[in-house]
This record gives structure tokens, sequence and C-alpha cells, in this order.
């Protein structure tokens, strides 16, 4: 049977914390609070710029801001007015944000001040890191908007994905998608109003914004709000803590100082993992140091989550575990035929996890489902008899560094373009800290000026390219290795690379 869902995702999560308004939701570094009648009460004055703004139904809002109560109760604003929110890694140089606005054709864009935007004409308000801008002005002289829309829009947000050639693209998440995901995982994980989940991920990505986020409200229960991950404020953000997400470079972090261990965690009951694979060995390390199994679970951004290891049954290290409540997967071989038990093929999956598709974008909507509507995920595993899956990389050449997802393409156009380059190959290696670390490896034009090369290569990155993507390590060589169609090994660099990061 098929669950009846609400319009609005906000009168879904204020009916959820309804009764802890007197309660903490947002505990931030320096002690202060928000409570949950704060975060309403904020949010309503938000939704009420919103539409003093011309905002309505269905149009998109951009924000470029830091992590802060004002940009979740802008988040929220825009759920309560059925807008769109559209949320930008705060790294995206000017150019970056310039297709996203281009292609999201946002109502208003929320920027940090002194920011320059590609706004044309559209109407930018200034968010800055502490909560002030104008955006905060509007909301001290705005009266409380007291009724949420009774109609949500279809699409409760839109988050930029890249391709392996194409643009990136807009993933339009529903209402549905997002509640169905967050009920799922609160039920799953055990949340309750007892919890306190310290938060350290970033709020301009699934992992921060929805699963977190979701989580704690549906349970009305407190968020340690952290502007971002630092291993000292972490642990001193951790005593009465009870649960924490984060990517695996978090808990390499917590391990890498040798102190760390049972004393940090008493309070704890929960460690959860994903957005790029936790190696065997951080989970083994981290469970000798701790006693603590970390929870692995899997998940992208137009699927939400997907699987997870078990609360309570057996967390095995190198597998994601098994679907979630009401989500279906599939591992298929390159013939589109079901793969037997234990064999290698692309992860598959449908479910009201499952986005509607990407913004403006149809046949790339079509091209990234089956006729089943099944969704490829691009991801390679397999599945035991029992229906756990285990991960085994991706069919395409992405690089997870950090949990950021980089896609090398984007790099290797703008190095291509720099003069004296004739070619570039870029890829990811094994990275101590971040997993993956980015790698260029560049053939420049006879007689070229090594050192000369390298800087303006650098110098072309610089400002067209989110620092995160940059590479790490350039190399710059007399050719390229190449199969017999002529086509870049690209698996040859990467043993080449191998030890680049870690010896
Ligand atoms: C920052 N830098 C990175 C980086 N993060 N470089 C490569 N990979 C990254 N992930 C660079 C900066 O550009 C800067 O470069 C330098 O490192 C220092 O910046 P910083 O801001 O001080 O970095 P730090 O705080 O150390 O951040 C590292 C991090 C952070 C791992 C803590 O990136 C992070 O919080 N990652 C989480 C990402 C996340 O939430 N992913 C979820 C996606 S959702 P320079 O050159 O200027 O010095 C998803 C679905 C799912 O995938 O399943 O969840
Ligand atoms: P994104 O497009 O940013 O949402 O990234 C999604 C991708 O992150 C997935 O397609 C996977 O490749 C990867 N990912 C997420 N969780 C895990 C995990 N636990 N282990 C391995 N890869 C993961």
């Amino acid at each position: 049977m098929t669950a009846i869902v609400p319009d609005n995702l906000y009168s879904v999560l204020r009916a959820a914390f309804a009764d802890q308004l007197e309660g903490v939701f947002l505990r931030l570094a320096d002690g202060s609070v928000v409570t949950y009648g704060d975060i309403d009460d904020l949010s309503a004055r938000l939704a009420a710029v919103l539409v003093e703004h011309g905002v309505g139904c269905g149009d998109r809002v951009v924000a470029q801001v830091g992590k802060s109560p004002m940009a979740v109760a802008l988040y929220l604003g825009c759920l309560r007015i059925g807008a769109v929110y559209v949320a930008l890694n705060e790294g995206y140089t000017f150019d970056e944000v310039a297709y996203f606005v281009a292609d999201a054709e946002p109502r208003l864009i929320v920027a940090r001040p002194g920011v320059p935007m590609p706004a044309g004409s559209t109407t930018v308000l200034t968010l800055d890191d502490a909560g002030g801008g104008t955006l905060a002005d509007h909301v001290s002289v705005t009266a409380r908007r007291q009724e949420i829309a009774a109609m949500g829009g279809r699409t409760a947000a839109m988050l930029y994905t890249s391709g392996t050639t194409g643009k990136p693209k807009g993933a339009m998440l529903t209402t549905e998608n997002l509640v169905s995901n967050a009920t799922a995982l609160a039920e799953l994980w055990g949340f309750s109003g007892d919890d306190v989940l310290l938060h350290a991920l970033p709020i301009f990505h699934v992992h921060g914004q929805f699963i977190a986020l979701h989580c704690a409200m549906l349970r009305g229960c407190e968020v340690r709000f952290l502007p971002r991950f630092e291993v000292g404020a972490v642990r001193r953000a951790l005593p009465g803590a009870t649960v924490m997400m984060g990517v695996p470079t978090f808990y390499s972090r917590l391990l890498a100082e040798p102190s760390f261990g049972v004393d940090d965690c008493v309070s704890m009951r929960l460690f959860i993992s994903g957005s790029a694979p936790l190696t065997e060995s951080v989970h083994h390390a981290f469970t000798a140091r701790t006693g603590h199994r970390i929870l692995e679970r899997y998940g992208m951004t137009e699927t939400g989550m997907i699987t997870s290891n078990p609360l309570h049954g057996e967390r095995i290290a190198g597998t994601v575990g098994y679907p979630l409540t009401d989500v279906v997967i599939r591992v298929v071989s390159e013939t589109g035929d079901a793969c037997p038990t234990g064999e290698i093929g692309v992860v598959e999956v449908a479910g009201p996890n499952v986005f509607a598709g990407y913004w403006g974008m149809p046949d790339k909507t079509a091209a990234s489902s089956r006729p089943d509507g099944f969704f490829v995920t691009g991801d390679l595993g397999s599945l035991s008899a029992d229906g756990r899956l285990t991960l085994s990389g991706r069919g395409t050449d992405l690089i997870i560094s950090g949990g950021l997802n980089i896609y090398p393409k984007e790099i290797e156009l703008l190095v291509d373009d720099v003069p004296g380059v004739i070619e570039s190959a870029v890829i990811g290696v094994p990275h101590p800290d971040l997993g993956d670390g980015v790698v260029a490896v560049v053939v420049g034009e006879p007689g070229h000026d090594t050192e000369a090369l390298v800087t303006a290569i650098r110098a072309t990155l610089d400002g067209h390219l989110a620092r995160f993507k940059h590479p790490k390590h350039l190399a710059v060589v007399p050719d390229l290795p190449r199969n017999a169609m002529g086509k870049v090994e690209k698996a040859t660099l990467r043993r080449t690379y191998a030890a680049t990061f870690t010896t």
C-alpha cells in the first residue's frame, strides 16, 4: 500500500517536534541555544521575508552561505511556502555559481556579504556566518507568518550533482523522497527525543542537511551544531552527545589523535559513516580504540540513503548493509540481467526515496533510469545471499575526496585549455586523510618549461574551480599510457601514482 505523504515537508517536521517547542534544537559551539520554538518562529519570519521578495511556491532560492541557525531557518522558511531550496557548496567560485544560477533561475539568491554573485536582475540578500546581513535585517522587521503553505511545492529542494561528461545537474528532491528517507532512518537508527546529535558536517549536501537535520527534527532531539569538522571542537562536543554522523575522514582524523579513545565516547551510542568508502582498517581501528563499531550506510544525492548496516545485528566492515524500508535494490550485469549472488554489477535502486528527475533535463533523467523505474546509481557492487550490499568502486572515474565528489573531466577541460598543455588525465589515488587525493597528469608541448607550466595551470584553476577540487599533486610527463583503441589508461595511471600520498 502506498503511504499518503503530506504535501509540505515543514508541516511534517513541525508536527513531529510540536511537543518540543521549549526543547533545545541547536546548541552552538559558544553554548548558546536555539529552541524548536525559536526555529519555528524564525522560519515563519523568513517565510514572510521570502514572500515579500516575490518568492512563491515552486520558485527556486539559491543559497551559498555558511553554517548558521539562520541558514537552517532559511531552508525551513522555503519549505513553509513551497519554494525550492538550492544549497551550493561554500567553496564554489564565481564561475561555478554562475552556471548554477543560470540553470536554476532563482527568484532570490542568499550569499555571504562581499561575495560577488552572478545575479543579473535577481535580488541578492546577504547572510554572514554569525547570522547577520540584509536577510537578518528584513527578518527583524517582519511579522511572523502564521500559516504554512497549504500546498507545498512537489520539489522541496534541489541539489546539484555532476556527471562524468556533462554539466552539473539539479536533482529535484520531493517531499515524499525526503520524508520517506528520514522516517526510515530515524526508525532504523533508533533516534529518540533523548538523543543528542553531534553535527560537524556542512549543510549544503544530503548528508548534513537532510539526513542529519531531518532525523533530529523528527524526534525533537538536540543537535550540537559545530561550524565545521575540527578535531578539538568535536572532542569537546562529544561528552553528552549520543550520535555522530560523519564522512570517513572524520573517523581517520579522530584516530590520528593518539589520546582519542574510550573516554571521549562514554555518552555515545552510535557513530555513523557514509558518503565515501570507510576502509576496513579505519573501521577496525575505531573499534579497537573506542569499543564502537561504526555503522556504515550508503546513499547519493538522487536517492538519499539506500542501504544501511543494522543498528542491532552485525555491522560488517567493508559492507554497506541492507536496503532501507520500502527501498528495493538490484545488481545488474552489462546486459541488464540480475547478477548472481556475489557477482559484481551496477547497483540500481527503486523506492519512494528516488528523486523526481534532473531539473530541465528530461533526457538525462530518462538516461539515468530503466523502463521499470529503477535508477542506475553508477556504483558497482555485489549482493550476499541474505541481501547485504558490498560496494566495489564505480563504473565511472568519480573521485570522492573527504566525502566530496570531484569529476576528472571538469578539471581536465580546464587544464587542457592552458597554453603549453597538449593533454591531461586526472585521477584519484589513495590519500590517508581524504580517501582519494586528486592527481593531474599533464603532457606539455615540446620544449615547455615545466615549472612555468605548473604555475600557469595552477593560476588557471584558481578562480575557476573550487579549491577542494584542485589537484593535490601535478605531474608533467612526456605522454599518457593508451590502450589499443587510443583511450587513456587511467587504471595504469592510478597504479603509477598509487603511492603519491601514502609514502
Ligand atoms: C577541504 N579541502 C578539501 C576538502 N575539504 N580538499 C579535498 N577534499 C575535501 N573534501 C581543502 C580546501 O579547499 C582547502 O584547500 C583545504 O583543504 C583546507 O580547507 P578546510 O575547509 O580547512 O578543510 P577541512 O576543514 O579539513 O575539510 C575537510 C573535511 C570537509 C573532510 C572535514 O571537506 C568535510 O566536511 N567534508 C564532508 C563533505 C560532505 O558532507 N559530504 C556529503 C556529500 S552527500 P586550500 O588549497 O585552499 O588550502 C553524499 C551522499 C551520501 O555524498 O551518501 O552522504
Ligand atoms: P553524491 O553524488 O555526492 O551524492 O555522492 C554519492 C556517491 O557517494 C555514491 O554514488 C557512492 O559512490 C558514494 N558513497 C556514498 N556512501 C558510500 C559508502 N558508504 N561507501 C562507498 N561509497 C559511498
